[in-house]
């Protein structure tokens, strides 16, 4: 097989580069490890920044979007039994922030391009890069329906996220490895309850973080802080909603709506980056290259502003045959991943309880967020970065 882009992975990252290739007239191949199935049930990401969701329905893949999303102008940040809100409308200038499944996403990217009659290589066995290094020319291997098969590309894409084959595949020595990890995880789950409150509330209380978020009008999806190597076992329905309704306790006339919790997972918090995100002819996008912790919702966001960004550096090189744009990938880039990390790092240190702090911290921790909710200054910093920061 012969292709111009060869992709691994059709997670965000690899499925949107796909799309922007596609309307720009560059061939490309997905190829993914997992079947159809798995990757358009895999429970995820909720929150779409502004950008997000305006690049999907610019270039056609935002219709059932539009029609079953729920836009959201500002959060809710509850600490000592009291709401705060922050009103992004007010702070941004009219920006917004959606909810909408990462799954529902995928299945929308997946539908265009089957329709479209392009292709996407599921349950791809044993997936290898080849290649790689300036001068050569590229190819991936794998094994299909039992059959060995390889595609040979220009460039390759490496989407397959945190633990995929590309970013290891890079010969020792070229990248340099950034990291963070916290010492908690959160548990999630998805609810058959109406959502309590309109929009999202983070809270900060001495029993751990816990985040209130949803993905229908009668869909919860609530998180709760857990320690980063607790077993799901121990937490029975009964546990999580107690627990939830003492972390997100509050004055007035609160209640947490609850029902049948019909999914239930733990996911560890890390922060990561690899620098350069690029070798040879390999470039790395989105959960390959970093990973954030999910408190400042970031992660998918950011996949997909590193592969508009490939996409436009592929389309020069198709174009007029330059290659300065992707050449200055990798720093295009992580300028705007460095700002994400450093708030999804601040949002996460601010609303956690880390067993290692004293009660100085805790204090510390309670002006920070008396500061950040009372600041019309402080405000607009997190508003801005909520919505997420410019493109270019
Ligand atoms: P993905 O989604 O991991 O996709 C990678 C794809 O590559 C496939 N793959 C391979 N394919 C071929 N060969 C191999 N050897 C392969 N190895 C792996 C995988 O099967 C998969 O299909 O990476 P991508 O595309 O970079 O997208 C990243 C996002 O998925 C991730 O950052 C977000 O889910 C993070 N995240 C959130 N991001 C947001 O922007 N907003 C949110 O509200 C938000 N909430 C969250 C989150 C992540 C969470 N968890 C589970 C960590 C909430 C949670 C709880
Ligand atoms: C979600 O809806 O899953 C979600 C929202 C906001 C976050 C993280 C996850 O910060």
């Amino acid at each position: 097989m012969r292709t111009q882009i060869g992709i691994v992975g059709a997670g965000p990252a690899g499925l949107v580069l796909a799309h922007l290739l596609h309307l720009q007239g560059i061939e490309s191949i997905v190829v993914e490890s997992r079947s159809r199935k798995y990757i358009e049930e895999r429970v995820r990401a909720g929150l779409l920044e502004q950008g997000t969701v305006d690049l999907l329905i610019a270039t056609g893949v935002g219709e059932r979007l539009k029609r079953e999303c729920l836009t959201h102008h500002g959060i809710e940040l509850r600490f000592n039994r009291r709401g705060h809100r922050i009103d992004f409308n007010d702070l941004t200038g009219g920006k917004t922030v959606t909810i909408y499944a990462q799954q529902e996403v995928i299945k929308d990217l997946v539908g265009a391009r089957l329709e479209a009659g392009l292709p996407i290589i599921f349950e791809a066995e044993d997936v290898s890069v080849h290649d790689f290094d300036s001068g050569k020319n590229p190819s991936i291997r794998f094994r299909a329906a039992g059959q060995s098969e390889e595609i040979h590309c220009d460039y390759i894409a490496g989407c397959d996220g945190f633990h995929g084959i590309c970013r290891p595949s890079i010969p020792a020595g070229v990248l340099t490895e950034f990291d963070r990890e916290y010492p908690f995880g959160w548990l999630g789950i998805l609810a058959q309850a109406p959502p309590s409150s309109d929009e999202l509330v983070y809270t900060y209380s001495e029993r751990g973080f816990a985040l209130l978020t949803m993905r229908t009008r009668q869909i919860s999806r609530l998180y709760l802080q857990v320690p980063f190597d607790e077993d799901i076992n121990a937490w029975p329905d009964e546990r999580i909603w107690n627990e939830l309704r003492m972390r997100t306790a509050a004055d007035g006339n609160w209640k947490l709506n609850e029902g049948n919790i019909f999914q239930k997972n733990i996911a560890s918090m890390r922060s990561y980056v690899v620098e350069p995100m690029q070798y040879g002819k390999m470039f790395l996008a989105g959960d390959a290259a970093h990973i954030v912790p999910p408190t400042g919702a970031k992660g998918l966001n950011l996949a997909v502003a590193d592969v508009r960004i490939m996409s436009k550096a592929f389309a020069e090189f198709y174009a007029i045959g330059k290659t300065q744009l992707l050449e200055s990938y990798s720093a295009t880039c992580l300028r705007r991943v460095w700002k994400a990390q450093r708030f999804s790092w601040w949002m996460t240190s601010m609303l956690h309880r880390f067993d290692t702090d004293n009660v100085f911290d805790q204090r510390r921790q309670i002006a920070e967020l008396d500061y950040v909710t009372s600041s019309r200054a402080a405000m607009t910093t997190l508003a801005e970065n909520y919505v997420g920061l410019p493109w270019d």
